[in-house]
Parts: structure tokens; sequence; C-alpha cells
């Protein structure tokens, strides 16, 4: 990159002056702001370059559609993937001002919950990095995942107002608006050619307005987009109503239409079904879709022969998946399409991902919520059922079960993910074991039915935000010892096992984690007051908070340990500290009542000076991107320890290999993989193998009683839910026992198999402690864990895809 250094500072400077008359007054935001804007005009030339290359060459594209993009912070990832951080960071520096605090003004793009909205901005990364044309489509909310605070130990959501100064790296095309339709009825008209077309009639219209984010690739000129839409009304407020006193009538269409890009729904995992949360996934999909078909169009007119050769939309699971009949409606009503030409065109677009396998989280909608919404789109949703019915009729024409079981639409549901199977060419997991219990179970007649379509993409993360970026100690290290290069060929990493017995190179390793423990411990104290001893044991569990998660696991063991410090003398374990990150869905009670948990003990624990030095409990507030890139380089032990089948990969389980923690998990997910990769010495996995729960499962032989009569320490900690020793949120912990007992709300007990792994998860957590005491043993296991972890690239992931389904070709800019 051919950086001007001076221009950039004489950048920031200007625009602190224009802004502000003098540079003097400009407070930290401010500078952020300018420096941004800086960096945007650095990335501006290769941005456009990139665009027009794109276009001219009218080359194949993938279109990611995902309701989420967890993006987090964009300055220091612009930089580093320019190449140009150290000379910014100097130039800022030279004119007084502090890069990290200017760093910290920026608040994180936080559009997305967890691992689903994570993964797109990863791919993002990896596609720009890569020189793939690619573009990602979703949603602007204008508020993102809520802000947690801790209040007297609960979670208390705060909206998240990321937006309350302008983005700076946001690029509004008013230019490029299109307009979605709402409700209404349908009409039909006879035309000369003998055929119906349909079109909507007393609709509500909403403003769909892009806004386009630069994707920066690392060490390339190729500079993709982010396009976002926001939801406006086309007719403002009404004047009329107002001079006639009647405000609050006055706004009700602006705000009717502006409620839809609000704010992201903060469910993981959970149902919804909202008819709001329906009309962001329609909002998104039909102008995303239109904005595809008007660039296409200027080229071939309306011939759509070509439309699936330089289009692929990969729907991130199902929240997207009504672009499918979208794009029906779109080339038959607007664009004269037949049906079959259109199907044709359809069925060669789209391929579809499917993040879980819970049964909550398979998206299906009540018809007379998408009727009542998408009256013209619920009439194609029938017509492609009806077509996929008859054919099924003539498979297996005796199995009605099947028949009933397989259908789109069945008790007065649309089934997303079934129309997304139907539909798509491709249809994904995101880990062996995923994928396979997609093929084998959850999806085994449509596996059946369309085996060609299924396949497997183990995620992946990107190496330059979660390592180069979030961890400049390890990547110097890194480069090093192992060699340059790494930063787009992770493979270079095994480069390090030559070092495996080097003392000296392990003992180097081991004092940057110790520096990055301390900068954790400095980062807490300084935000929320905590102190943590950076010579225990950084044992970390971050993600969503959920059930399948076993968060609730983990503070049992806590529990269990505490105990034992108390009860016997003798016992000395190595020091630890637990430090749990995570938000709960606001509706989700018992995810709430784990956290008020987690804390509870955390005060029962911190300030019993009997076990001070000994263990430690940190709740870290507000979880998000930001955080997680200065705890992960911190982290000791990675908390892997879902249970068996329930968690599709994880990729924070990645992002801590990578950062040279070691997995202390169950067989789910990617962990399988991992351990593929460094063999079981070198991780602590244990608890119930997935076909081994399907078992328990099938037979409904799962008795959690056996296993607390069997474990008085258990028995113990359980009984300390309810009795008092944690305190007064007595009523929140007694659910939580109800629920591993006895079974809630005509649930069966223990649905996750928490008790069942209990003794397992203790034994597993006992053989950390030994190997941690072990340190030249234990910078083994870390420096093999980082030297193979190559595979969890997620440069490897997207030539995965591009390979198998998206078969694009690189674009070199220039
Ligand atoms: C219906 C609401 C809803 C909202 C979000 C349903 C499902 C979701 C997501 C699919 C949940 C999610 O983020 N899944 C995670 O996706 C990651 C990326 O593939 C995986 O690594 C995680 O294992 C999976 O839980």
């Amino acid at each position: 990159m051919d950086f001007d250094i001076f221009a950039f500072e004489k950048s920031v400077k200007n625009r602190l002056k224009k802004q502000y008359d003098t540079d003097l007054h400009a407070d930290n935001h401010d500078v952020y702001d300018a420096a941004a804007a800086a960096v945007l005009d650095v990335i501006m030339e290769n941005w456009k370059k990139t665009r027009l290359a794109h276009q001219k060459d009218k080359v194949r594209h993938i279109y990611y559609f995902s309701a989420e993009f967890l993006m987090g912070r964009a300055l220091s990832n612009n930089l580093i993937n320019l190449r140009i951080k150290d000379q910014a960071v100097n130039a800022l520096e030279k004119m007084g001002f502090n890069y990290n605090t200017i760093e910290e003004q920026e608040p994180d793009a936080g559009l997305g919950n967890g691992g689903l909205g994570r993964l797109a901005a990863c791919f993002l990364d990896s596609l720009a990095t890569l020189n793939y044309p690619a573009v990602g489509y979703g949603i602007r909310y204008r508020y993102g995942m809520f802000e947690q605070r801790i209040e007297n130990g609960f979670q208390v959501e705060y909206p998240d107002n990321w937006l309350k100064n302008r983005d700076p790296w946001e690029i509004r095309r008013s230019d490029l608006a299109v307009e979605v339709l709402f409700g209404g009825s349908v009409s039909v008209r006879h035309e000369a050619d003998g055929r119906d077309y349909f079109s909507l009639e007393n609709a509500e219209r909403v403003t769909a307005t892009p806004y386009d984010t630069p994707i920066v690739g690392y060490d390339t000129k190729t500079v993709n987009t982010l396009r976002l839409w926001e939801a406006s009304s086309p007719e403002g407020f009404d004047l009329q109503l107002f001079n006639d006193m009647h405000y609050k009538r006055a706004v009700e269409k602006q705000n009717s239409a502006e409620d839809i890009s609000r704010v992201l729904y903060p469910n993981d995992n959970g149902p919804s079904g909202k008819a709001l949360r329906l009309k962001q996934q329609y909002f998104f999909c039909s102008a995303s879709l239109q904005d595809m078909i008007r660039s296409y169009t200027a080229v071939y007119g309306q011939d759509f022969s070509k439309f699936a050769d330089l289009h692929v939309i990969q729907l991130n699971d199902t929240h997207p998946v009504v672009a499918i009949p979208e794009l029906m409606r779109l080339l038959m009503d607007e664009h004269r399409l037949e049906w079959d030409e259109a199907w044709a065109v359809v069925t060669k677009t789209f391929a579809y991902t499917n993040h879980t396998i819970l049964a909550e989280a398979l998206e299906k909608w009540p018809i007379d919520i998408f009727q009542g919404l998408l009256p013209r789109v619920y009439q194609i949703v029938e017509e492609i059922n009806r077509r996929f019915l008859s054919d099924l009729r003539t498979r297996f024409p005796d199995d009605y079960d099947k028949q009933n079981r397989m259908s789109i639409i069945r008790n007065g549901m649309i089934y997303m993910a079934w129309l997304a199977i139907h539909a798509s060419f491709s249809v994904n997991g995101v880990a062996a074991l995923h994928s396979e219990i997609l093929r084998t179970q959850e999806l085994k007649d449509w596996a059946h039915l369309y085996p060609e379509k299924f396949n497997n993409k183990t995620n992946g993360v990107t190496q330059r935000r979660w390592l180069l970026s979030a961890n400049p100690r390890l990547a110097s290290f890194i480069t090093k010892y192992a060699g340059s290069g790494w930063e787009t060929d992770l493979s270079v990493l095994k480069n390090l096992e030559t070092y495996i017995d080097d003392t000296a190179v392990l003992k180097e390793l081991l004092e940057i984690k110790q520096q990055n423990k301390e900068d954790l411990a400095a980062w807490l104290k300084a935000t929320q007051n905590e102190f943590l001893d950076p010579e225990s044991i950084f044992d970390v569990h971050i993600k969503r908070l959920h059930e399948y998660k076993r968060q609730l696991l983990n503070v049992l063991h806590i529990i269990y340990l505490y105990n034992r410090i108390l009860d016997d003398e003798d016992f000395n374990p190595p020091a630890r500290t637990f430090i749990f990150g995570a938000k709960a869905a606001s509706g989700y009670r018992r995810a709430k009542a784990i956290i008020k948990l987690i804390n509870a003990v955390a005060v029962k624990i911190n300030t019993d000076k009997r076990v001070r030095g000994k263990i430690r409990v940190v709740f870290v507030e507000n979880y998000r991107v930001s955080a997680a890139e200065k705890i992960f380089p911190a982290a000791d032990v990675s908390e892997q320890i879902s249970t068996a089948g329930k968690e599709a990969s994880g990729t924070g389980n990645m992002k801590f290999m990578l950062n040279g923690a070691l997995t202390l998990g169950t067989l789910d997910g990617a962990n399988i993989e991992i351990v593929e990769e460094v063999h079981e010495q070198n991780a602590f996995i244990f608890g119930l193998k997935a076909d081994e729960i399907l078992a328990m499962e099938k037979a409904q032989s799962y008795n959690p009683r056996a296993y607390i009569d069997r474990n008085a320490g258990l028995a113990k900690a359980l009984q300390q839910l309810t009795d008092g020793t944690f305190g007064d949120a007595r009523p929140f912990f007694q659910e939580l026992y109800d629920s591993l007992v006895y079974g809630v709300d005509g649930q069966r007990p223990d649905v996750y198999y928490v008790l069942a792994d209990f003794d397992a998860y203790c034994r597993a957590q006992e053989s950390v402690a030994a190997a941690y005491t072990d340190r030249e043993g234990w910078a083994k296991k870390t420096l093999l864990n980082i030297a193979r972890c190559a595979k969890f690239s997620s440069d490897r992931t997207i030539e995965d895809y591009v390979r198998d389904i998206w078969k694009l070709k690189k674009i070199k800019i220039d």
C-alpha cells in the first residue's frame, strides 16, 4: 500500500479544523471520527476500482443474505488490513493523541446476536482478502444488540444507541433506494398475451435506503461492500394532521415504516414468531433482490438466462428464506417470466446454511400472519408447495406420513427450512458432526429425497481480527518463529512445532500469555473495578447464555470446588479465576436466572476470605466483539461444554485455540475437529457423546436422580442453590433446581444432561489443574494448539464454499 503518511496527518488535522474551527477543542470522539474519515479516504479509491472491475468483467458474485452482521469495530481492522496501522498510529501519537483512547471511542457495530452474525463478519473479511466478488446484504438496525448491565446481579437491558454519533464508515446511497410493499390485496389483470398478472392494491409502501460499508481485504486492493437497508416512509410525516394538532397520528405512518429497521431481535436460537420480525426479513430480502435485478437488467435487459450464472445467494439460516418466493414474484409479476422459467432461475441461485438443530429455532410462520403481511408471496408459497406435494405423491404414493411431514405448509404454519431445502441447490451444516446429524436425523427425509444437495462446511474465523489485531504479542512471536505469511495462510503456523522442545521459546510463549492476562486484569479493573489475579488460571466461558451451552454445569462445579476447598485443608488446587461473559435473550427467564446465579456465586466466593487467592468468579458485563478481543488472548482454558449434539459448530472454540487456550470440552460441534487436529492429550475432553445421548433420548432412560444419589458433592451443590447459601434470589434458583431435578412446564428433568456429565466434568477440571501445574507441559500443549489451527481459518472455509457451492473466480484489482 502506497500510503502517504503526511497526507493522512493533514487530512485528520483539516477535518478537525473544518468541523471545530480549531483542533484544540476536539474531544476524543471527534479525533476518532476524523481519523476514521481519513482512513475512509484511503479506502475510497480501491473501493471504486473494485466496483468497476466487478462490473466491467460481469463476474459471478456471492450475495450473502443475513439478518445479522456482527462486525464489531472497524478502525483497527481497516488499518491492519490496509497494512498502515503502525504508521497511522505513529502519526496520531505524533499529533498528541493516544491511539488506544481513540480506538475506544468507536462503538461496536453489534448487529448480531452471536455465532451466526460473527461468522458472517469473518466470511466478509475472508472473501475480500481472497479477492472474491462478494456483497453482504442485511439490515441497518438503528439499535443493535442490547447493552447489558448487571444490576444487583441481574441482567438489565439498555438500548444500544450505536448511531448516536454518525457512523464514519457508512455511505448513504439514497440514489439506490427501492420500495417494499406490505399488506394490501392481490389483484389480477388479464393481458393481451393471454396471461394473468398480479399486483398489490392498497399496500403499505416502505422505502428501503441502502447504506454501504467498505469491506477491506488484507494486503490486497479488493474492497467489497456490505449493503444494509434502512426503512422509512415515502410520505414522511402528515403535515395536514400535524396542523390539525393530531401530533401522534401525524407520525404514525412514519413510525410504522421506521419500526422495521429499528432494532435487532435479541433472541439467539429461540422462537420469535413476531410479525415485525417477518417484516424485517421480507424488507431486506425484497430490497436486496430488487437491487440485484436492477443492476442485472441494466446490462441484460429482460433476458434472465444469465442471472443464475452471475448470482449465487447464500441464505444464512432460515431468516432470509422468504427471498425464495420473493424472487419468484419479482421474476413473474414484474419481469414477466413464466413459472417454469422463474423456478429454473430460483433453484440455481439459492444455497442454504443451517446453523442450529434446536427444534425451537427452526422458523415457522403462522399462515394468517404471513398471508396478511405478504398476500402475493403467500400465493406463491402455496403454489410451490402444491407442485412439490404432487411430485412427492408420484415418488412416494403410499407414504402419506412422509407427504405430511415434508409439506411446506402444515397445521396452519409455513416451514421456512423446508422451503429453503426444496428450492436451494445446496444445503450445508457448519461442522462435520452437525452436518451428519442433519443428514441422518433432523433432515433425514430431505437427505433421502435430495442427497446431492447435502454437504458440510466446517466454520472458521479470521486470523486477521482474532490474532493479528487482538493479540499483537502472540502475532509477533509467531512471525518470529514460524515465519511470515500466516496472515493469509494459516498453515504457516505448523512451523511452530519445530520448537516443541525448545524451553526458551516455550518460556517466551508463557510470558506472552502472562502479559495478556495482566492486560485483561487492568482492563477489568478500569472498566468494572474487578480484581483478577494474573497468576491464577484464567478459565473462560464466553458465549450466549443458553441452557444447552451449560454455563450451569460450570457454576455447579465452581460451587463444588468451593465446598471442597472449605471442607479439606489439605486440598490445594492451583488458583483459578472463572471468567464468564454472556447475554441472555430478554425473554429467556431461565437464562437470566443463570446469570443471576453466576453473580450470586461470585459475590459469595469473592468475599469469602477462606478461599481468597484460590478461586474467584468474574462476570464480564456487556460481552461483545470488542470485549472478546481482549478476553481471548488472556485465556488459559476454553470452556466448550455444550450437551453433545446441540452446538452446531461453535467458533469461539477456534478463537481460543488460535490464542493458545486449551479446550475443556465435550465431543460436540467443531470441538471434535479441534481434537482431531491436536489429539486428546492436548485437550481436556469429557462427557457423554452425541450418539450416547441420542440412545438415552430414544430409550427415555435418563434419570438424573441416580446421579445425585451417587454423588454427595453434587447433591450438596444442588441443595445450596435453594437453601439461601447464594442469597435472596431463591425463586429463580428454585426454578433452576426444579428444571434439573423434576422438570418444569411438562419438560423432562435436566433436558441438557448437566447432572449426567457433572462427574466427568469435575474429573476433567482436575486434569486441567494438574496439567497447568506442569508449566512447561502446558506451554507445549499451548504451542501445539496454535500450530495446528490452520483448518479453522475462515479462509479455508471460504475456499471450501467457493469450490463446492459458489464457483467464484478471484478478481485481482489492478
Ligand atoms: C429463531 C431465532 C434464531 C436466532 C438466531 C434462530 C437461530 C439463530 C442462530 C442460528 C443461532 C446461532 O447463532 N447459531 C450458531 O451459529 C454459529 C455459526 O454457524 C455456530 O458456530 C453455533 O454453534 C450456532 O449456535
